[in-house]
């Protein structure tokens, strides 16, 4: 798909981005809870990936594709939550799942529409900058040009919702300095969530 549009003015409905969501003294805050939970090597169909995560509240395994209730979320990303769902309208106990990642020197997340369970999709970089990249799902519209290369900065929010969900697919470069994220993702309606 060749775009009309100069990559810096086009942004496929349903993508938001919040720079400067969270505050310095947030940031420090949130990398030492993230610091004190046990990440574990990323594994994706075998495959080891350089990245580390640890998942709470439902998770979603690529490898039986189903979701499980996994760990309670710790206290200490409550107050991250109640920002991100204040600013996004909805209530904190829709957020389903907390994904802490930790992406070392050179490491990347690959190109992947997000597990099918889940809906709306929050993402807070810590850290370091990082390039965030979308590109059409359907493979008949993609090509060099149809990549949207998003500056990420550290402290910001994205949200990938409506369109950007369903048709487009993302993926991040290289990182260049250690990055930290948390992701925040909804169920889509009808999913059945007991606290
Ligand atoms: O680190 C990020 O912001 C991206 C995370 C992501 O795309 C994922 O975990 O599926």
């Amino acid at each position: 798909m060749d775009s009309l549009f100069p990559v810096e003015t086009f942004m496929p409905p349903g993508f938001h981005y919040f720079a400067d969501f969270i505050t310095a003294e947030e940031e420090i805050e949130l990398v030492g809870e993230i610091e004190k939970v046990p990440l574990k090597t990323f594994i994706f169909q075998g495959y080891e990936a350089k990245r580390r995560v640890a998942s709470f509240g439902y998770d979603w395994s690529f490898t039986n594709r189903k979701l499980t209730k996994g760990k309670a979320v710790p206290e200490s990303f409550k107050p991250l939550i109640d920002k991100v769902s204040h600013q996004l309208s909805f209530k904190a106990d829709e957020i389903a799942e907390v994904l802490l990642t930790e992406y070392p020197v050179g490491s990347v997340i690959n190109w992947h529409r997000d597990a099918p369970p889940f809906d709306l999709i929050a993402g807070i970089s810590l850290q370091s900058d990082s390039i965030f990249r979308l590109r059409p799902y359907d493979k008949a519209k993609q090509g060099r040009n149809s990549i949207l290369s998003i500056p990420l900065r550290r402290r910001s929010l994205y949200v990938i919702s409506g369109e950007t969900r369903t048709s487009w697919e993302h993926s991040i470069t290289p990182v260049t300095a250690l990055r930290y994220s948390v992701t925040l993702r909804t169920l889509k309606p009808g999913l059945m969530m007991t606290h």
